[in-house]
C-alpha cells in the first residue's frame, strides 16, 4: 500500500529539466502487448499501480508509431490515423494532459501524430502502444535520455499496460512497492519462442460498455473473489515465467487460460456485474476446449472485451486456421 498518494505532475518533473530543448521532430513505434498473466486492480489510481505483477508478450511490428514535430500555428494539435482530432475530443485531451506533464509551463505547441498498425480486425485496444510510443517520442524530441525504467513508469502514469509496451517479446511488470511508483515498471525476460503464435479472433467491434478503468475500480470494490486474485496472479507468474524459460507450451498455454478465466470470474462477482463476454466468445472458448479434447496444443485468453486471443505453436497453425476462418495469426518473434 502506498503512504501518500504523489501526483503524475510530481513524480515526472523530478525527472524532467525545467527548460526543455526541443528538436525538430521525432519518432517512435512501439508494440501492442498480451497479458499472459493479467494486470487487473489498481492499489493506487492516479499513478496506476497495480496490485499485482503481470506478464505478456508483444506483438512484433504491430502497435503505434508517434511523430512529434512543431505546430507552427501555435496551437496543438493531434493526429489520429491520418484524422485531426477534435482539440476538446477525449483522445486529444489525454495526448495534450499527458504531453503537458513534460513540457510544463513552456510555450512549445506541437503536432502529435499517432499511427495505429492493429489491423482494425482484430479487436485490440491500442492504449498500451499509443501511451508507449507517446512516451519513447517525447524522450527522443526532448533529448531526455531517460531510462528503460523511467521511461515504462512515465508510460505506465499513460495506461498500466503501457508499461509493457516499451519492451518487444516477452514482458514482466513488477508492481513495486515506493509510494512513486518508481519501481513498478516492466522489464524483458531474456527469451525468445519463435513458434509461438497468437491468433486474434474478433468477435465484436462495438465499443465496451465499461472501459477497463471503471471495470477494475468496480471489481476491487465489490467482488469479494477479487481478494483471492492478487495471491493467484502472484503464483501465476511464475508459473508462466518458468513454462516460457523451458519452452513448456502446455503447461504455459494452460496457466495463461486459468489466469484469464480467474480475472473474468472476479468480474463476474462484481456488482453490477461486468460480464464481457458474448455468446460468441463462449462459442470459441468451448470450439477451443473441444479441439484440446482432441489433442491439439490451443489454448486462449481475454482481456476486458469479448475478443479472444489464442496461443498455439506454428506446427498447429494451419488447422487451426482452417477452425477459425476470421483468426489473424501474429507471430511476435518472427514478425520482428
Ligand atoms: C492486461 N488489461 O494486463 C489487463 C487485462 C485488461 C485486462 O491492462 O486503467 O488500459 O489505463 O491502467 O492498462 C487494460 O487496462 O488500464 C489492461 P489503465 P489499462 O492487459
Amino acid at each position: 500500500m502506498t503512504e501518500q498518494s504523489q501526483t503524475k505532475a510530481q513524480v515526472i518533473n523530478r525527472y524532467i529539466p525545467s527548460i526543455l530543448s526541443a528538436k525538430e521532430s521525432a519518432q517512435a513505434f512501439a508494440p501492442s502487448n498480451i497479458a499472459l498473466c493479467k494486470y487487473w486492480g489498481k492499489r493506487e489510481t492516479e499513478l496506476n499501480l497495480p496490485t499485482n505483477s503481470s506478464l505478456s508478450i508483444s506483438l512484433g511490428h504491430l502497435g503505434s508509431n508517434t511523430h512529434i514535430s512543431h505546430a507552427h500555428s501555435g496551437i496543438d494539435m493531434v493526429r489520429l490515423n491520418n484524422k485531426v482530432q477534435d482539440p476538446q475530443g477525449s483522445f486529444s485531451r489525454k495526448v495534450i494532459a499527458f504531453v503537458n506533464y513534460f513540457r510544463r509551463e513552456q510555450n512549445i505547441p506541437l503536432i502529435i501524430d499517432t499511427r495505429n498498425n492493429i489491423p482494425t480486425a482484430a479487436g485490440l485496444a491500442s492504449s498500451a502502444s499509443g501511451f508507449a510510443a507517446l512516451v519513447l517520442a517525447l524522450d527522443d524530441f526532448f533529448n531526455l535520455q531517460l531510462t528503460p525504467q523511467q521511461l515504462s513508469a512515465f508510460a505506465r502514469m499513460g495506461s498500466g499496460s503501457a508499461s509493457r509496451s516499451i519492451y518487444t517479446g516477452f514482458v514482466r511488470w513488477d508492481m513495486g512497492e515506493q509510494a512513486d511508483g518508481m519501481d513498478s515498471v516492466a522489464s524483458q525476460l531474456p527469451c525468445q519462442w519463435p513458434e509461438l503464435c497468437i491468433g486474434l479472433i474478433k468477435v465484436s467491434s462495438a465499443k465496451k460498455p465499461v472501459d477497463s478503468r471503471s471495470g477494475m475500480d468496480r471489481t476491487t470494490a465489490t467482488s469479494q473473489l477479487y481478494s483471492n486474485w492478487p495471491a493467484q496472479a502472484g503464483a501465476d507468474l511464475i508459473t508462466i515465467q518458468r513454462a516460457i524459460e523451458s519452452r513448456g507450451f502446455n503447461a504455459m498455454g494452460a496457466c495463461a487460460e486459468h489466469n484469464a478465466m480467474s480475472m473474468h470470474a472476479t468480474m463476474i462477482s462484481a456488482w453490477p456485474p461486468l460480464v464481457y463476454w458474448l455468446p460468441e466468445s463462449l462459442a470459441v472458448m468451448q470450439r477451443v476446449w473441444q479441439l484440446r479434447e482432441s489433442g491439439i496444443a490451443v489454448y486462449f485468453t481475454m482481456d476486458a472485451g469479448p475478443n479472444l486471443k489464442l496461443l498455439f505453436e506454428r506446427s498447429s497453425q494451419k488447422l487451426l486456421e482452417a477452425e477459425f476462418a476470421q483468426m489473424d495469426v501474429i507471430q511476435p518473434f518472427a514478425d520482428e
